[in-house]
């Protein structure tokens, strides 16, 4: 099956060009499609001309930083119109890492999700601090709490998609960013009855660069779980009381 690595990028000049690599060595099949939003550090200019070197590397350039599920919805929609058969999502800061790549991409396919785990076991990070461990792994719980998903790793953003999964999701009505954006297409793929498996993975804290996350970003994750979570317990409520009724 045709595969897509899609890496959104903003600011990562120093970055990209070391994943752009290690992806090409570690996946010599596969395409890459870099998502840049204007980046001023020059990342799209770097990305144009690896491309035209490569043919397996393709730029979608967007005007302005809109965000990291804005990005990856774009970078879904070039992917399908091009009818890829797997999209992979990954990073370009080197925390989701290219030699992980074959064991992700193993389950492709079989699963309409494949969700690179820091948190089944074997899986890790690497250079985090404790207090980022207790974020990631609070989020996590929190989220398996309020939504009743197995998923152990619902936040993390180095995974796999059946492009029919996609497509069966109505994309257009995603509107989160950052984390809660990872969250929310797991969700949406768990209602719609896909199956979700988690793989370990090494995620390694970045070298080069800063990172993007905010604390409106774990706002946004906080407030929409919580109204997620809500929703889903009041429809588990009435619909055992509707079933009562109806016996
Ligand atoms: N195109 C685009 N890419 C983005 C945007 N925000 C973040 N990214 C990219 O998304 C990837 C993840 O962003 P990071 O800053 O590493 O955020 P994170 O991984 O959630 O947070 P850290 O764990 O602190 O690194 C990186 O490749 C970023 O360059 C955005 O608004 N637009
Ligand atoms: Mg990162």
């Amino acid at each position: 099956m045709r595969t897509l690595i899609i890496i959104p990028t903003y600011n990562e000049r120093e970055s990209l060009p070391r994943q752009v690599d290690g992806v090409r060595e570690a996946a010599p099949d596969v395409d890459i499609l870099v998502v840049d939003d204007g980046s001023p550090d020059g990342t799209g200019e770097w990305a144009d001309e690896r491309a035209a070197q490569d043919s397996h590397v393709h730029v979608l350039h967007r005007t302005s930083k809109q965000g990291l599920g804005a990005a990856y919805l774009a970078g879904f929609a070039w992917g399908l119109e091009r009818d890829y058969g797997i999209l992979v999502e990954m990073d370009a800061d080197g925390s989701h890492q290219a030699k992980q790549l074959p064991s992700l991409l193993e389950h492709a396919g079989d699963y309409e999700l494949v969700i690179g785990s820091r948190w089944v076991p074997g899986g890790s990070v690497v250079n985090w601090p404790t207090s980022r461990k207790w974020l990631s792994t609070g989020a996590n719980t929190y989220v398996g709490l309020a939504l009743g998903i197995g998923v152990k790793d619902a936040t993390a953003g180095f995974r796999a998609y059946t492009a029919d999964a996609l497509r069966a999701l109505d994309l257009d009505s995603v509107e989160s960013q950052g984390y809660c954006f990872q969250v929310d297409m797991c969700w949406r793929v768990v209602r719609d009855g896909g199956r979700v498996r988690e793989v370990p993975i090494e995620f390694v804290e970045r070298e080069f660069g800063t990172s993007k996350m905010s604390g409106d970003i774990i706002r946004e994750a906080l407030v929409k779980v919580t109204q997620w979570g809500a929703q889903h317990r009041w429809h588990q409520v009435t619909g055992v009381f509707r079933r009562r009724n109806d016996a």
